[in-house]
């Protein structure tokens, strides 16, 4: 059975991690994959994390299985942090959550479901977008095209092509946003133009599909919900994919939620039944240790405020890299102008490093960076920004 099956691609972003393990220099610096590190340049384990694991470790309950929904306090808490905790559209019963494995589940379930939906709809993603989108829709079962989205020339946002792009498409068409920290790109549109944006998908009768991964990166966690919510105070019926992994640097503990917004109660129970009947076929109920320490951060107030604290400071140390590495490239008499990295958000960075830039930082530097010229700015640290800055001016000559 297993005679003619070939060799499939890497992942280009988990390959390059494979890539960095394997690299023997001593200096090296992975800017490739999208993790958050600390100034140690390690992956923190958050207090208010800590402190509710200790909880659960105390506690020694059973661990049984989780309802297929997941777990009540945490869907309530996903939710809450989505739309706020005045919401009309949770008192109304409108809104409805399930713990994923991962915003990659999210994805997942949102997808099957809406296959089921809308077996013939087309979906659309920015271009570029996360890689992981496309693969998503395609799997399962879409034709995936993109929406122009990103302008070299500006390193901004090509607003008017993106818009054109939607008006153009066919009622029914899924359109998959970034509701914050555009992956891989950095470049979000201002407040102005989601205003637009969010009323040219409603006009044009578009299915939206939000995906938040990194929520409280931005602008902080109130701020970054608020394409979310203007959405959905659109009366769209929608969906939406969070995923914790960044947040609560809770990576392999695979914490998401996907939140869908119907039109009323009734359809929200309906709408409920079936996406359990999804999530059933395909992992049948999700994990509980991630889903147990993140429900209690966000239904706890001393965590919840330590947690608030911990992820500001995540936001400062990446903005605070930002701003060095812009200027240390100008004080390293770098003339190509840096600047537009200070108005991107969220961890990444389209640097506008080409292709042959990045190769030679990997091969002469061991600096790893995507072949696009994404970097993660949230890997950078006071020891290893110099190095970085360095090999840059010296790649780009
Ligand atoms: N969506 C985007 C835009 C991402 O960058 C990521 C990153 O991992 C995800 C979804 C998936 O999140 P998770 O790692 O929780 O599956
Ligand atoms: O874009 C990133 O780097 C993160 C991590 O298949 C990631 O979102 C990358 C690729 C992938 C899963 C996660």
């Amino acid at each position: 059975i297993f005679e003619t099956v070939e060799l499939a691609p890497r992942d280009p972003i988990l390959g390059l991690t494979e890539q960095y393990n394997a690299d023997t220099r001593t200096e090296k610096v992975n800017l490739g994959v999208g993790v958050y590190y600390d100034d140690q340049g390690r992956i923190p384990l958050l207090k208010a994390v800590q402190q509710a694991e200790a909880q659960r470790a105390q506690a020694a309950a059973p661990r049984g299985y989780l309802p297929i929904e997941g777990l009540a306090a945490y869907n309530k808490g996903a939710q809450t942090l989505l739309l706020g905790k005045d919401s009309a559209i949770i008192a109304d019963g409108r809104a409805l959550t399930v713990q994923t494995i991962g915003g990659t589940g999210a994805l997942k379930i949102g997808a099957d479901f809406l296959k089921q939906l809308s077996p013939n709809a087309k979906v659309v993603i920015s271009n570029p977008s996360w890689e992981n989108h496309r693969a998503i829709f395609e799997r399962a079962g879409f034709v995936v095209e993109n929406y122009p989205y990103y302008n070299p020339e500006t390193h901004g946002l090509d607003f008017d092509g993106m818009v054109g792009a939607l008006k153009a498409l066919p009622k029914g068409t899924v359109v998959v946003l970034h509701a914050c920290c555009h992956n891989p790109t950095g470049v979000d549109p201002t407040a102005a133009q989601w205003q637009e944006i969010a009323a040219t998908v409603k006009n044009a009768g578009l299915v939206p599909f939000l995906d938040i991964a990194y929520q409280g990166f931005g602008d902080g966690l109130e701020q970054d919900a608020s394409v979310v919510r203007l959405f959905a105070d659109l009366g769209m019926t929608m969906l939406v994919s969070s995923s914790f992994s960044k947040s609560f640097s809770l990576y392999g503990e695979r914490v998401g939620a996907l939140t869908l917004i119907c039109g009323s109660k009734d359809e929200n129970a309906r709408v409920l039944s079936q996406v359990k009947r999804v999530i059933r076929t395909n992992y049948s109920n999700p994990p509980t240790h991630g889903g147990t320490v993140v429900a209690s951060v966000l239904n706890t107030p001393e965590l919840y405020s330590l947690w608030v604290d911990e992820l500001g400071e995540m936001r400062n140390r990446i903005r605070s890299m930002r701003e060095q590495l812009v200027t240390k490239l100008k004080d390293h008499g770098v003339k190509q102008n840096f600047d537009f990295v200070m108005a991107q958000r969220g961890m990444f960075s389209y640097s506008g490093l080409t292709a042959a830039q990045v190769d030679a930082l990997r091969n002469d530097h061991g600096v790893y960076a995507v072949s696009s010229g994404r970097i993660c700015v949230a890997a950078l640290n006071s020891r290893n920004i110099d190095y970085v800055v360095n090999a840059i001016a010296k790649v780009i000559g």
